[in-house]
Formats: structure tokens, C-alpha cells, sequence
């Protein structure tokens, strides 16, 4: 309960940090069109993906202990399903659906994370929903179970891409369990590339779970090597890797007593241990799981944004020499354009004299216009194309030594040249000194502050703090004494 509430806390401040100091500058840069936090301010997410009859909703079923998805040899389900729990309903009572709603209103509610999915139309949305149980299991987390994955031949006729469906939901997940069979070990790819394709090589390993499930129907250990084989052999093609993922072999109990597959003791699955428990763990970890990903989301997004602003500073402050140098031009053209109308006027005998209101008045208009001209006509032309050459070298703004620098500009650049483009190079800059000044705080101090809190979680067991401390401080594992909360990230 201790460590859960930490947790929890922990997860709220988190996703206030990104929604005060980070979304602001985001929508308002257009580096993001929805506010940062749409997709991180719900409840962790496991993704639950593999075959048909890869044994998917079997394994929910068993997690949340009530037969709550349908089950069958064929294609049953066609629908994603979001499950989680139902805070309103007690979680003694026997686990049981509680409410169930449809995939219309789940991408309008912004309660939800889904409104991203929204763009994958009607026929997505129809198959689309969300039930609510009152399993304790589900407290702190959702599993998200999938249709199947068929051949691409019939793929063609769900009427929405699954592959971006399941791109979209893997970036939304904190764990994805991908299920294989015996019968079909071979049909990975599609999983496979949509997922690379979302996730990041650097969590990959931490965020993806193989499972080789129904391993009971492998008639013996030699055929269950054989199978175990295959699907390595697959999946080193695919990850372009030698070495090979973890493969968590289980089987459900259930299933197998029904499909008569556990004939004797002397069977080879006695040999093996069933990672049914381990699958459990790891999705109960989900919401730790949680922390870890939001700590790498603050710290991605407030890189770019630092240097997305820094760039606009940079950008602002060289715009702004720029104009005083060509005033400082204009104001002694101005000065240059009054003294020959000076001499002009006295050599034609206009003016009577330095004090002669005329003088001064033709003189200083004189001035005047030549200011306005040189700033309204050469001057302009001058700054666009200071502005173009600008655009064009707009990789030598900042100078980027490390290679995480490198890749994070690469993925800011086009943006930021969008907002200059947009803007015509016209923003404030004392507001974007300080936008860029608060999220740079939050790049150092506060992901550093987010780490060590993370490192205290550690510390921390089940039910109350861990290791044995031995001040007051350390007792309660960095929290704070009086409130029992983490300590104030934000502060
Ligand atoms: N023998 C055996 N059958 C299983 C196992 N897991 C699931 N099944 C059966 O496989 C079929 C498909 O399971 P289901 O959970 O609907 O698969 P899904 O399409 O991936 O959701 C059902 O008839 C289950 O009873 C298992 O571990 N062993
Ligand atoms: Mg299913």
C-alpha cells in the first residue's frame, strides 16, 4: 500500500510537471498539437498483442479471475478492448463487468488517453470499447486486449490500418506482452515492425515481453525445441539481432486440463517452469513501469524543448542585432539625408539662418524621410534575405556537441523552422528567455529530482519503507515526515 501510494503520488506530479511547465511552450511553439500530457495523464496501460487463438483473452480472463472475454479456437474477438478496473464498485465482490462503453465515446472523453486514436476513423471506432471491472487486480493499471492478427490478405478488410492502431496504442502502453502459439510461431513481422517503429530501441528490451504460450499442446519436448527454434530463428531475423529476446514459455492450466493436454506426470512440462506467476509480476509492475517511462518522456521532451527554445533565442537575439545595426544605418542616413537638405536650402537661399523654423523644419523632415525610407525599403529587403540565408544555415544556430543533442535537433528542426517561418521571425523575446529559462530548470533540476526520487522508490518494499535506515530521513525513504508524500518535484 506504502510503496502503491508513493507511486500513485509520485505519477500525479509527475504529469503536473509536464502539464505546467512543459505543454505551454509546446502548443504554443507548435511543437505538439495536443497538450503534452494527453497521453501520459491516465492510468498505466499494458498492451496486450499476438496471433488469433494465441491464448490473448485466456490470459486476461485469468489475471482479472472472471471469465470477462470471450474465448475460441477461431477468430472470436475482432474488438480492442480496454479493461480496468471500477472505482466505484467494491473489488470484494466477485469480479464481474461493471460497465461497458462504446468506442465513440472513449475518443471523445478526455478522461481518456485515446483521443489519438481518433483519426483512424469509424470503422476503428466501431471496434473500439472499454469495460469496467470490479477486479482488484485492475487497481492501478488497464490491459488493452487486441484482435488477432490475421494474414495480410484478409488484414485489408478491417477498414482501418491495425498496424498504426497498434503502433499508436504501444506508445501509449507501459508494457506490451506479444503472445505467439506452437501452430503459428512464424507469423511475427507485423507485430514486429510496428512496434519497432514506435518504441525506441533504447526501451525496447524494458517495454516488449515474448511469450510462447499453449506450450502444453506441444506433443513433446523435442516438438516444443522445434517450435522454440522456429520462433527465435524469427525473431532474430526480424530485431536484425543476434542475440536473442527472453521467450517466457507458459501455458494456462485451465485451458490445457479442458483440452485434455496434461496426460501424465511424466509429461516434459513438469520439467519446466510455468512463467504464468512471472507475466503476473511484470504486469502488476506496470504502474513502476509507469514512472520509468514518464522519467524518460519529461526528460525527451524537455531536451528538445530547451534546445527548441534556446534555438528561438538565439534566433531572436541575432534578429535583433540585426535591427539595431540597420537603425543605427538608418539613423545616420537620416542625419546625412537632414544636413544636405540643410545646405541645400541655405546654398539656395530658402533658409534664413540655423534658427530659422523653416530650416529646422524642412531640415528634420529631411532627416525623417530618410530614416523611413531607408528602414521601410533597403533595409526590410536586407532582413528577409538575412532571413532566408538564416533559414537555410539554420543548422549552425546552436552548437551541438553530444550526439543526444544532435538527434534531438533532428527531430525539432523541421518545427522549428515551421514557427519561423509562420512567425516571419517575429516573436517576443524576453517571453521565450523566460519560457526557455523555466523549461531548462525543468531539464536539469528537475529530471535530476524525478531520478532521485525513482532511486528512493527503490529503497522502498511493499509495505513500507525498506532497507534498514537509521535516522529519521531515511526511515521514511525521502518522504516527507509529516505528510508521508514523495518530496515536491516541483518545487
Ligand atoms: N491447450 C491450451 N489451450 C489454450 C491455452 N490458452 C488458450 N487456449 C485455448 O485457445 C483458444 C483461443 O484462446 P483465446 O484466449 O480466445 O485466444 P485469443 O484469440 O488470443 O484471445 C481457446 O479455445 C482457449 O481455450 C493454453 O495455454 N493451452
Ligand atoms: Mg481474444
Amino acid at each position: 500500500m506504502y510503496r502503491d501510494n508513493y507511486i500513485t503520488s509520485l505519477r500525479t506530479e509527475m504529469v503536473e510537471m509536464v502539464k505546467t511547465y512543459l505543454s505551454p511552450p509546446a502548443l504554443g511553439y507548435g511543437y505538439s498539437d495536443v497538450p503534452l500530457e494527453t497521453t501520459i495523464k491516465w492510468r498505466p496501460i499494458v498492451l496486450i498483442l499476438g496471433n488469433y487463438s494465441s491464448g490473448k483473452s485466456t490470459l486476461i480472463n485469468e489475471f482479472v479471475g472472471a471469465d470477462i472475454q470471450a474465448i475460441g479456437q477461431a477468430p472470436t474477438d475482432d474488438s480492442f478492448t480496454i479493461i480496468t478496473s471500477d472505482d466505484n464498485v467494491s473489488d470484494t465482490d466477485p469480479p464481474r463487468v461493471t460497465e461497458e462503453r462504446d468506442g465513440k465515446f472513449l475518443l471523445n472523453d478526455p478522461e481518456y488517453p485515446f483521443e489519438i486514436l481518433k483519426k483512424h476513423g469509424q470503422r476503428f471506432a466501431a471496434h473500439f470499447r472499454l469495460k469496467k471491472i470490479n477486479s482488484p487486480f485492475l487497481k492501478n493499471l488497464a490491459l488493452i486486449d487486441t484482435p488477432g492478427m490475421l494474414d495480410s490478405l484478409t488484414e485489408r478488410d478491417r477498414g482501418y490500418d491495425y498496424q498504426d492502431v497498434i503502433g499508436d496504442l504501444a506508445q501509449l502502453a507501459d508494457l506490451v506482452l506479444v503472445l505467439f502459439d506452437p501452430h503459428k510461431a512464424g507469423t511475427v513481422r507485423e507485430a514486429h515492425t510496428s512496434l519497432r517503429e514506435t518504441i525506441s530501441a533504447r526501451t525496447f528490451e524494458d517495454r516488449v515481453l515474448f511469450v510462447l504460450n499453449r506450450i502444453d499442446e506441444c506433443a513433446s519436448l523435442g516438438d516444443l525445441l522445434q517450435v522454440y527454434g522456429t520462433l527465435c530463428w524469427n525473431l532474430s531475423q526480424i530485431t536484425g539481432r543476434k542475440d536473442i529476446p527472453a521467450i517466457h514459455l507458459t501455458y494456462s492450466l485451465r485451458a490445457a486440463k479442458n483440452a485434455n493436454t496434461l496426460p501424465d506426470s511424466e509429461n516434459f512440462l513438469s520439467l519446466l517452469e510455468n512463467r504464468r506467476k512471472k507475466l503476473k509480476e511484470a504486469v502488476l509492475d506496470a504502474p513502476r513501469r509507469r514512472l520509468d517511462n514518464l522519467a524518460a518522456f519529461i526528460e525527451t521532451h524537455a531536451e528538445r524543448l530547451d534546445l527548441f527554445t534556446e534555438a528561438l533565442v538565439e534566433y531572436g537575439t541575432a534578429r535583433r542585432r540585426t535591427w539595431i545595426k540597420l537603425g543605427v544605418i538608418g539613423f545616420l542616413t537620416g542625419i546625412g539625408c537632414g544636413t544636405a537638405a540643410f545646405f541645400a536650402g541655405m546654398w539656395a537661399g530658402i533658409f534664413q539662418g540655423v534658427t530659422d523654423p523653416l530650416t529646422l523644419a524642412a531640415s528634420g523632415a529631411a532627416g525623417l524621410s530618410g530614416f523611413l525610407a531607408w528602414m521601410l525599403l533597403p533595409a526590410r529587403f536586407i532582413t528577409s534575405l538575412i532571413r532566408k540565408k538564416r533559414a537555410r544555415t539554420i543548422d549552425t544556430l546552436l552548437p551541438l556537441t553530444t550526439q543526444t543533442q544532435k538527434d534531438a535537433w533532428q527531430a525539432i528542426r523541421p518545427l522549428v523552422l515551421a514557427y519561423l517561418e509562420k512567425t516571419r521571425g517575429k516573436f517576443s523575446l524576453g517571453e521565450c528567455r523566460e519560457q526557455h529559462a523555466s523549461i531548462h530548470r525543468v531539464y536539469t533540476d528537475g529530471t535530476r529530482e524525478v531520478r532521485k526520487a525513482l532511486n528512493e522508490l527503490m529503497g522502498l518494499a511493499d509495505d513500507g519503507p525498506g532497507v534498514t535506515p537509521s535516522t529519521e530521513t531515511e526511515v521514511r525513504g525521502g518522504l516527507d515526515k509529516d505528510t508521508g508524500q514523495p518530496p515536491d518535484i516541483l518545487a
